[in-house]
C-alpha cells in the first residue's frame, strides 16, 4: 500500500461533506473561538499559490483550537459586490451578475480541494439580496444617527430634532458640520427642505457637495484610501478633485475611539502606528487673524501656537474661499495665472515634496493679534485645501516649508526658538526656549505652547483645537455593481429613507452597466429611478468596502431574515479571536469595518468596542519571473516569458518573436533574429540575456502557480504542508516548486511508520519505550508551542525531526502514532484521517483530543559531561542524570584518559559543575 493522495483527498472531503463535520452551531457548551479569513473578491484569474497561505494558516488554528476543545467558528464567503468585479465583467462583456456567479464557483471549487475546515454553511455573499438587506439597513440606521460628543455615543436623530424643536441647536454638542447656531423659533419657521439640510450636518450617513476624487477612467468617485499617491489604488489611473453632491459617512466622529481603542488590540505595532498616522491627531489651536479692508476673519489652524511672535506672513490654499475677495486689484492678474497653474498640477505634484517653491502674493494683509503689524497673505500650493482650515500662520524660523518659502521670495525670518541647550534637536522636535516672543521669553516650548493657547483662548482671539488628519468617508459610487441606497427624493429634492419593511431595495437587473459621462447606470433605468409625484430614487450605489465592514456579523447567523443576526447568536460569538489576512487592508477595511463596529455597540447590537481581536498579516508568497534581456541599445527593454522557457532555447527565441510582434509595433515585420540587436557572447554568437527576479505573483508577469496543478500532482496535505513550511508566516517568500518534494518525501516516510513497502501493516500494540515517548512527547510540547505562536513551519520541521527519530528507532507503536497522527491533522487533514482509520479509530480525527506533553518523558536519563585538567578539555564522560558528586567524582579518576594526563601528578582539586563540567586541577 502506497500513500495516494489522490484516492485518500476525495474519500474524505465525501466523508466530512455528509457528515458535516465542520458545521456549529452557538447552542454549545465548549467556549467559543472565531477565526477569520479576509473573505475574497472572486477575481476572473481564480487562485494562485499565493492566496491560500492565510486561509491555511487559519485553517491549522482553527482545527488546533477545535481539537483543544473549543466550539470553532471558522467561515467563508465572497466580498462579490465592487469595482474589482464589475470592472472584470465589462472587460470581458459579460454582466457582472453571470460572472460573480461563475468566478465565485470556480473559486469554491479551488478552495473545496483544499482541505479547508470551513463551514459552509454559513456562507455570505455581499451581492445577495438577503445579504445586503443587512448593508442597507446600517446605512439607514447611520442616517437616523448623530453623533453626541458629550456622552461619546451615537444618538437617534430623532432626539436632535426634539432638541431643535425646544431650544434650538444652542447646547448641541454634536460631531457637526453645522456652523450656524439657531433658536427654536428660527427652527420651526424653517422649511422641511431647510430642515432637511441643517439634519444632514449631524447625521452619521449624510449628503453634501464637496470636493471628492472624480476618477474618469473608472467613471466613478473614490475614497481616499482608494487613491494612492496621487492615482487610483485600482488600475493606476489619474484622479482629480471635483464638486460632486455625495453620501459621506461621519468616521470623523469616531476619530478619538478609532485612535484609543487600538490599544486594546493584539495587532502588529505596524498596523496600528499605520491607522495613528492615517488618523493623524495634532493637538494645537484655531487663531483668528484680522484682514485689513475685508470684514470676515482669518482662521487658521498651527500646532505651534507658541511660534506666534515669528509669524512673519501668512499663507493660504488656492481653493481657500477668500482668495477672491481679498485679492487687491494690483495682483489681480498675477493671483489668476497661479491659480490657472496650480489648477493644472495634479494632487499627485502638489503633495510630492516640494522641490519647487511656488506662490503669489495677494496684496492683502493680515493683522498680527500679539503686535499689530501687518504681515502679508500670500497662497500657495504647499498649504492644503482639505487640512485644519486651509490657512496657515508662517514661522519661517521654525517650519522647513515656511523657511523654504520665505527663503525664495525674500521675506523676513525672526527667531522664536533658541535651541542651543539642545544639541541634535530638529525643527520638528518640540523643545527649546521662547526668544523675541514678549511674555513667552525664556519659558520652555510645551509650557510656552500652553501659555499661549490660554492666551488666545482668553482674548477671545482662538481656541484650543484638536485636528485630525482622518476625512469623512466618501460613500457613493456611479456605478452599477452594488448596493442600491434605500433612499427616495421627494419632487424638492429631500431625501425620504425607505421604511425597514422595505429592504432589500434589489438591485435592479439591467443590461446598461456601464457609467456615462459620470452619471450612474441606474440613472439611465428610467423604469426604476422615476417614480410618481416626482419622486426619484437615489441612482448612485455603495462602495465596495459596505459590504465588507460587518460581513463577520452575518457568519454568526447567516440565515436570519429578521435581524443582521439574532441576539444570541452575537452574545455568543461575541467578537473575531482571530483575524488573518494582507497587510493592504490597513487602513481600508479595517478602518471602517473598526468604524461601523463601534456604531454598532453604541446601538447595544454587538458587545464588543473591537472586532478583531487578534491580527495576523500573512506575507506575500512571490512568484518567479523570467526576463529577456532585448535590444540592448535601447537601455534594458525587458520581456516577459514563461520560466518553463528557460531550458528551451527555441522555444524560446520563438516566444521572444511572437511576444515582440504582439506588444510592440516597432517589430511587427520582424521575422528573423538579425533585426535584433542580441548580446554576443565571448564566441560572437547571439544571444538572450536572461534573469529570473523575485516579484510578486501577477498574471501580467507570467509567474503564477496554479494551486490546481500542486494538488493534482502531490495532493492538498502536502501543498498544504509545504506553504508553511516555506517560512515564518508574516514574512513574504519567494515560491519554489523543486522544494515541495522534500515535504512529499516526508509524508511518504510518515507513511511508512504505518506500513512497509510490501503493503503489510507494521502498526503493534506494545507499549512505547521510554525514548520513544520521548521523541513523541518532544514533538508535542514544541508543536503545541508553536502553533500558539503562529509559527507553523518550524511545525513542520519538528515533525520531520519526529518522523526521522521514529524511522531509526523502528518504532510503529499504536500509542505513539495515535499522538502523532492528531499533532499533524490541522496541517495534513485528509491523511490523518486515513492514519486514524488504519489505527482503527472511528472517524473523525479532527473530533479527537489533542494530546498534552508529559514533562517527565522529556527529562534526559543521561548527561555528557566535558572533563577538563587545568582548564583544558580533555575528554568527556556519560553518567545517569541522577549520579551523586562522589560518584562521578570516583568515575572521572579512574577513567584511562584522565590517567594519561596526569602523568604521575596527583589531583590537588575536583570542581563539579552540576549538569556542566568537570575539572581536574593538578
Ligand atoms: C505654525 C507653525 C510653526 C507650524 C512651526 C508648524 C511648525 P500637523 O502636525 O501635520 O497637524 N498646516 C496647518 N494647516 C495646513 C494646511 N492646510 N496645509 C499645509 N500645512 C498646514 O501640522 C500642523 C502644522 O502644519 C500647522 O502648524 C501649520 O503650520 C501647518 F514651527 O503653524 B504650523
Amino acid at each position: 500500500m502506497e500513500y495516494n493522495p489522490g484516492a485518500i483527498e476525495p474519500k474524505w472531503k465525501k466523508y466530512w461533506d455528509e457528515q458535516q463535520t465542520y458545521k456549529v452551531t452557538h447552542r454549545n457548551n465548549k467556549p467559543k473561538y472565531y477565526v477569520l479569513d479576509m473573505f475574497p473578491y472572486p477575481s476572473g484569474s481564480g487562485l494562485h499559490v499565493g492566496h491560500p497561505t492565510g486561509y491555511f494558516a487559519s485553517d491549522i488554528y482553527a482545527r488546533f483550537k477545535r481539537l483543544k476543545g473549543f466550539n470553532v467558528l471558522h467561515p467563508m464567503g465572497f466580498d462579490a459586490f465592487g469595482l474589482p468585479a464589475e470592472q472584470y465583467a465589462i472587460e470581458k462583456g459579460i454582466h457582472p451578475a453571470i460572472s460573480t456567479d461563475v468566478n465565485i464557483n470556480t473559486y469554491r471549487q479551488q478552495l473545496d480541494k483544499l482541505g479547508f475546515c470551513f463551514d459552509w454553511n454559513r456562507e455570505v455573499r455581499t451581492c445577495d439580496p438577503a445579504y445586503y438587506k443587512w448593508t442597507q439597513w446600517i446605512f439607514l440606521q447611520l442616517f437616523e444617527h448623530y453623533y453626541d460628543l458629550n456622552t461619546e455615543k451615537a444618538v437617534p436623530v430623532k432626539f436632535l430634532v426634539s432638541e431643535f424643536e425646544e431650544k434650538g441647536n444652542k447646547h448641541i454638542n454634536a460631531a457637526t458640520t453645522q456652523e450656524k447656531i439657531f433658536t427654536a423659533a428660527e427652527w420651526r419657521k424653517l422649511s422641511a427642505l431647510e430642515k432637511s439640510d441643517i439634519l444632514m450636518n449631524y447625521r452619521l450617513a449624510y449628503r453634501k457637495t464637496g470636493y471628492v476624487w472624480w476618477c474618469e477612467a473608472l467613471g466613478t468617485v473614490l475614497a481616499n484610501d482608494e487613491v494612492k499617491e496621487g492615482v487610483s489604488e485600482r488600475g493606476g489611473h489619474p484622479v482629480e478633485k471635483r464638486p460632486m453632491l455625495q453620501w459621506s459617512l461621519r468616521i470623523t466622529a469616531y476619530a478619538e475611539r478609532l485612535l484609543n481603542d487600538l490599544d486594546t488590540l493584539d495587532w502588529s505595532e505596524s498596523l496600528k502606528t499605520h491607522q495613528r498616522n492615517w488618523i493623524g491627531r495634532s493637538e494645537g489651536a484655531t487663531v483668528y487673524f484680522d484682514l485689513t479692508g475685508f470684514s470676515k476673519k482669518l482662521e487658521i489652524f498651527t500646532t505651534r501656537p507658541d511660534t506666534i511672535f515669528g509669524a512673519t506672513f501668512m499663507v493660504l490654499a488656492p481653493e481657500h474661499q477668500f482668495v477672491n475677495n481679498i485679492t487687491s486689484p494690483e495682483q489681480k492678474e498675477a493671483v489668476k495665472a497661479y491659480l490657472q497653474y496650480t489648477k493644472s498640477r495634479s494632487e499627485r505634484d502638489r503633495m510630492a515634496e516640494v522641490k519647487e517653491v511656488t506662490g503669489c502674493f495677494t496684496g492683502a494683509y493680515a493683522i498680527h493679534p500679539f503686535t499689530n503689524e501687518q504681515i502679508p497673505v500670500w497662497i500657495s500650493e504647499y498649504v492644503l485645501k482639505d487640512y485644519g482650515t486651509g490657512a496657515i500662520m508662517a514661522v519661517p524660523s521654525d517650519d522647513e516649508r515656511d523657511n523654504a518659502f520665505a527663503r525664495h521670495f525674500d521675506l523676513p525670518i525672526i527667531d522664536v526658538v533658541d535651541k542651543s541647550a539642545y544639541p541634535g534637536s530638529t525643527l520638528h522636535d518640540k523643545e527649546g526656549h521662547m526668544i523675541n516672543s514678549d511674555f513667552l521669553d525664556g519659558m520652555e516650548v510645551p509650557a510656552a505652547i500652553d501659555l499661549m493657547i490660554r492666551e488666545i483662548e482668553t482674548r477671545g482671539i482662538g481656541r484650543r483645537r484638536i485636528n485630525y488628519k482622518l476625512r469623512d468617508a466618501n460613500f457613493s459610487r456611479q456605478r452599477y455593481w452594488g448596493e442600491p441606497f434605500p433612499i427616495i427624493y421627494d419632487k424638492k429634492g429631500e431625501p425620504i429613507p425607505l421604511g425597514h419593511k422595505s429592504l432589500p431595495l434589489e438591485l435592479p437587473y439591467q443590461e446598461q452597466v456601464k457609467s456615462q459621462n459620470g452619471k450612474s447606470p441606474l440613472a439611465t433605468n428610467t423604469d426604476w429611478a422615476v417614480l410618481e409625484d416626482g419622486k426619484t430614487r437615489e441612482t448612485d450605489t455603495m462602495p465596495g468596502y459596505a459590504g465588507s465592514s460587518w460581513y463577520f456579523l452575518r457568519y454568526m447567523d447567516p440565515h436570519n431574515e429578521n435581524y443582521l443576526a439574532s441576539k444570541e447568536a452575537i452574545m455568543y460569538w461575541k467578537e473575531v479571536d482571530l483575524y488573518v489576512g494582507g497587510t493592504e487592508h490597513a487602513v481600508g477595511h479595517l478602518m471602517y469595518s473598526r468604524f461601523w463596529h463601534k456604531f454598532l455597540y453604541d446601538k447595544g447590537i454587538v458587545p464588543t468596542i473591537e472586532p478583531f481581536k487578534k491580527l495576523i498579516n500573512q506575507g506575500m508568497i512571490l512568484g518567479r519571473s523570467l526576463y529577456i534581456q532585448i535590444d540592448k541599445a535601447e537601455g534594458g527593454r525587458r520581456l516577459h516569458v514563461p520560466i518553463s522557457l528557460a531550458d528551451d532555447k527555441d522555444r524560446l527565441y520563438k516566444t521572444v518573436f511572437e511576444q515582440l510582434k504582439k506588444d510592440d509595433s516597432r517589430f511587427e515585420d520582424v521575422d528573423s533574429d538579425k533585426d535584433i540587436h542580441w548580446e554576443q557572447d565571448d564566441k560572437g554568437l547571439p544571444f538572450v540575456a536572461l534573469t529570473v527576479e523575485i516579484e510578486k505573483m501577477s498574471k501580467s508577469k507570467y509567474n503564477v502557480v496554479n494551486p490546481d496543478e500542486m494538488v493534482a500532482q502531490f495532493g492538498a496535505d502536502c501543498f498544504r504542508m509545504y506553504e508553511m513550511f516555506l517560512g515564518p508566516i508574516e514574512q513574504s517568500k519567494p515560491w519554489d516548486t523543486k522544494g515541495i518534494d522534500g515535504v512529499n518525501k516526508f509524508l511518504r516516510k510518515l507513511w511508512g511508520l504505518f506500513y512497509d513497502n510490501k503493503g503489510e501493516l507494521l502498526v503493534s500494540e506494545v507499549s512505547p519505550s521510554k525514548e520513544e515517548l520521548k521523541v513523541l512527547h518532544t514533538c508535542i510540547k514544541k508543536v503545541t508551542e508553536d502553533i500558539e505562536r503562529f509559527s507553523f513551519n518550524t511545525c513542520v520541521s519538528a515533525f520531520m525531526v519526529c518522523v526521522n527519530e521514529l524511522k531509526r528507532l523502528g518504532c510503529s507503536k499504536k500509542a505513539v502514532l495515535m499522538d502523532l497522527s492528531i499533532l499533524i491533522a490541522p496541517f495534513a487533514p485528509h491523511l490523518s484521517e486515513e492514519l486514524w482509520e488504519i489505527l482503527g479509530q472511528e472517524p473523525s480525527i479532527h473530533k479527537a483530543v489533542y494530546p498534552v506533553w508529559n514533562d517527565e518523558f522529556l527529562v534526559e536519563d543521561n548527561i555528557t559531561y566535558p572533563i577538563c585538567i587545568n582548564g583544558k578539555r580533555r575528554g568527556e564522560i556519560t553518567v545517569a542524570a541522577d549520579a551523586i558528586q562522589e560518584d562521578i567524582e570516583t568515575q572521572v579518576r579512574n577513567m584511562e584518559i584522565v590517567q594519561k594526563w596526569l602523568e604521575g601528578q596527583t589531583i590537588k582539586k575536583v570542581i563539579i559543575v552540576p549538569g556542566r563540567m568537570v575539572n581536574l586541577v593538578i
